[in-house]
């Protein structure tokens, strides 16, 4: 299962809890986990059977002719904030149910060959504890993504860490090899020292074999993870229904807020909610264009003031006059990129935040800083530099796939101590995945 068949918020009470323990579940992934190597080729050929003829149904059902796609002009969107020289570009919400097949990466994806991809995937679902029946193609198509996207970081971690524990039980030295190799990943200090003092003590109360360093080492990743999210008691980022929510885009120029934006929109439209977009990036004269073409892609109606230095803050006020006639469920609001020391750049943010806190104090908002992963430890000093201007409530990872530096996730969860929410993985539209603390470290480390 993926964000996709997320049940909303207020679904989730009486849904089981389904997507806690799909998209998530943190380390408690030892529960279900398939015995023996056998066993997991065993389920991987019963997945991948299913998947298949699953896959043959629908490729019948996309056979039949389609409709076109139905232009709308959201009409109702210009009248409202026509005042405030504003504009409403793209369709309603209500036009949402049509056909969505504009562009090849909006399809589903395709079921891949029995290969060790799928079966690198549907051994990490089995060990999250995911049934058979409740795996979809989405589901091993993103981890195929994830594993592939993080191969430059992997391939440096773990050829080395391969190196480094040999056959023999845990030396000193070998730790203390390891805490080179994780810095040089940017996993960072403050995480690094946590997981190697955790491994230092185990070894001092037993011999540890280079299989069970592993184990020790994954779960320790997992905690560090796991920790921002567990305190943020949210374990996975949906918009509450019941409320509006604005999550605000942030962060330094070029790390892929518009493109995560367009992403997020998709990501929100497939799973049910109505979503408006704020064009709040002013600054950069084709920024309007391009968020356009992202919303056009899903159907999402956009607030934009293409007049030259348009204040953001009052798109944001536009966007949100307009979410609150319309009962939106979530508001994206794109942001000029700006670095961390232009202080007239981040005061701007700040007024973007006070208009949200006096428009709509019951709105649920996120202050979601975008990190671009290749900048490695940058990225948490961009996260450190925007907290003071804004409260920050969460990361979005951009950039894994080509990236070699996807530790600094573990250096934003340890340090900053924000939760990571979102990762991406490349520039399609379903490039972009709920954080999975579990399937990260599994795809980090993958091949030990
Ligand atoms: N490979 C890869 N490229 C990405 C990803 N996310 C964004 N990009 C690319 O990064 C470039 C910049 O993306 P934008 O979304 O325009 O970044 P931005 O932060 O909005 O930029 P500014 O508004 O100028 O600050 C584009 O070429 C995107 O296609 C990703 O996850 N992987
Ligand atoms: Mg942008």
């Amino acid at each position: 299962m993926t964000y996709d068949s997320l049940p909303n918020r207020d679904e989730k009470k009486t849904n089981n809890n389904e997507i806690l323990s799909n998209i998530d579940d943190g380390n408690s992934g030892t529960n279900n986990k398939i015995s023996t190597e056998e066993d997991s080729l065993v389920w991987a050929r019963q997945l991948y059977a299913r998947l298949k003829a699953q896959h043959e149904s629908t490729l019948t059902i996309e056979k039949q002719p389609q409709n076109d796609i139905k232009q709308v002009n959201d009409t109702s969107y210009s009248q409202e904030t026509k005042s405030s020289n504003t504009q409403s570009i793209g369709l309603n919400n209500d036009e949402l149910n049509i056909n969505r097949s504009v562009s090849p990466d909006l399809k589903s994806p395709q079921i891949s060959q029995f290969d060790s991809d799928f079966t690198w995937s549907s051994e990490v679902l089995a060990a999250k504890g995911v049934k058979v029946d409740q795996v979809t193609i989405e589901d091993i198509d993103w981890l195929t993504r994830l594993r592939r996207g993080l191969q430059k970081t992997r391939q440096g971690l773990v050829s080395q860490l391969l190196d480094i524990l040999g056959d023999d039980p845990l030396t000193p030295e070998a730790v203390n090899d390891l805490e080179t190799l994780l810095l040089k990943a940017d996993v960072g200090v403050n995480a690094t020292d946590k997981v190697l003092s955790v491994l230092r003590q185990r070894m001092n109360e037993e011999i540890i074999d280079p299989t069970e360093g592993i184990q020790i080492l994954k779960n320790e990743l997992k905690n560090l993870l796991e920790e921002p999210i567990r305190e943020s008691s949210q374990k996975v980022l949906t918009p509450d229904k019941n409320r509006l929510n604005i999550w605000l885009l942030v962060g330094v120029n070029g790390v892929g807020k518009t493109t995560t934006l367009g992403k997020l929109a998709n990501l929100a439209v497939r799973s049910g909610y109505t979503v408006l977009i704020a064009a709040a990036d002013t600054f950069r004269a084709a920024a309007v264009q391009q968020i356009e073409v992202w919303g056009q892609r899903s159907h999402v109606p956009i607030i934009a003031n293409p007049s030259v230095n348009a204040d953001p803050a009052a798109v944001v006020f536009d966007a949100l006059n307009a979410a609150k006639a319309k009962g939106t469920n979530l508001v994206l609001v794109d942001t000029a990129g700006r670095l961390q020391t232009k202080h007239n750049l981040m005061e701007e943010l700040a007024k973007i935040r006070r208009v949200i806190d006096r428009l709509a104090p019951n709105a649920v908002v996120e202050s979601l800083l975008v990190l671009d992963a290749s900048q490695g430890q940058n990225g948490l000093y961009q996260a450190m530099a925007f907290a003071k201007t804004i409260p920050l409530t969460g990361v979005i990872l951009t950039k894994l796939d080509g990236s070699a530096r996807g530790g600094v996730a573990l250096a934003v969860a340890s340090e900053a101590k924000l939760p990571i929410r979102f990762i991406g993985a490349g520039e399609g539209i379903r490039d972009l995945h709920p954080f999975s603390s579990f399937e990260f470290v599994e795809a980090l480390l993958a091949g030990k």
